[in-house]
């Protein structure tokens, strides 16, 4: 296990930048904290903190945590003055206390779905913090079926080419005792279609207005392959992965990384020099392949515009 520790907002920005900290959720809440570095380094001038917010949102384009956090952060920035530590340090505190609730009370919705004896894909890395929370979003919802007691098993999937899936979520799945299975992003169809498959719980990056959801390159596939087979596919997010401003999935920016993040694996070549390569590094899955999502307050099902608006804007409404 290893340990990194960060202390200026540069570093914390190149963290993010080169995936050591990775996951929507993760890097929303070091998004937070790298904002309470800039206070911190700022000498209470309120531009260097505006500037941080905008070097941390350069990092990662998609996950929408890191955008609303960084912006909540410079919310409470503004005017403070001589308070300006004090307040983004206890704003950084309740985005990561918000996030480890939300995973908590998604666990519980989610679990609601799974069935003793059930078979569970999930596709890259959905957890926080490498695990330090409850178990991050699609993890807290399989966590939280096998401390009720049902029998589940878990396929994940290695996700090309990082291996999240093979190196983190196996990782993590063996910590809590709950047993599984790791495979290849391009077996989960043949694993459906021989039935060892019974449900598809996903992360995800951001969630449109409408339902369609940016996660991990290869989730559409599994999405794809879930709804031939009948199986059924949920993602497992909160309210703040909702983007009302993304109408749909084509508006979502899809993070384009290194060709050489393919051709190369730890430093080493896996493809002969000189070959070109491709990485966008998540993809859209269509609302309508879409089951039903997760979040703190329940399981939205379609029409989602309609019914994620609904309950969330009534929150809204309650808190204002
Ligand atoms: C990780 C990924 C995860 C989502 C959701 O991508 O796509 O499924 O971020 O994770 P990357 P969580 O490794 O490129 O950051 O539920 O932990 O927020």
């Amino acid at each position: 296990e290893e340990v990194y520790s960060f202390s200026t907002v540069n570093e914390l920005a190149e963290a993010i930048r080169s995936m050591t900290i990775r996951g929507s959720g993760a890097i929303g809440i070091c998004g937070a904290y790298g904002m309470f570095f800039a206070a911190l380094q700022s000498n209470g001038d309120e531009n260097f903190v505006k500037e941080a917010g905008a070097l941390l949102k350069s990092t990662r384009p998609t996950a929408v945590n890191l955008m609303k956090t960084v912006d909540e952060m410079l919310t409470a920035a503004s005017g403070s003055g001589a308070d300006l530590i004090e307040k983004l340090e206890d704003k950084a505190i309740e985005v990561l206390e918000r996030q480890l609730l939300f995973e908590y009370q998604l666990g519980e919705h989610g679990a609601s779905l799974i069935e003793d004896g059930d078979t569970i894909m999930t596709h890259c890395h959905s957890g926080a913090l490498g695990g330090s929370g409850y178990g991050g979003r699609a993890l807290s919802v399989i966590r939280t079926a096998h401390e009720q007691g049902k029998n589940i098993h878990v396929y994940t999937c290695e996700t090309r080419p990082y291996l999240q899936g093979a190196r983190i979520t196996a990782y993590e799945l063996k910590k809590f005792g709950i047993p599984h299975t790791l495979i290849t992003d391009s077996m989960s169809a043949f694993c459906m279609s021989q039935g060892r498959i019974q449900k598809v719980v996903v992360g995800s990056d951001r969630v449109a207005a409408n339902g369609d959801l940016a996660n991990k390159i290869g989730t559409y596939m599994h999405a794809l392959a879930a709804k031939a087979h009948q199986v059924p596919f949920y993602t497992a997010t909160s309210s703040h992965t909702i983007d009302f401003h993304t109408k749909s999935g084509s508006q979502i920016e899809v993070e384009m990384r290194a060709a050489k993040e393919v051709t190369h694996f730890n430093g080493l070549p896996t493809a002969p020099e000189g070959t070109h390569a491709l990485y966008p590094s998540f993809d859209i899955t269509p609302n309508d392949l879409i089951s039903g999502i997760i979040t703190e307050k329940g399981v939205f099902t379609a029409p989602y515009e309609t019914n994620l608006k609904k309950e969330l804007d009534l929150e809204r409404i309650l808190q204002s």
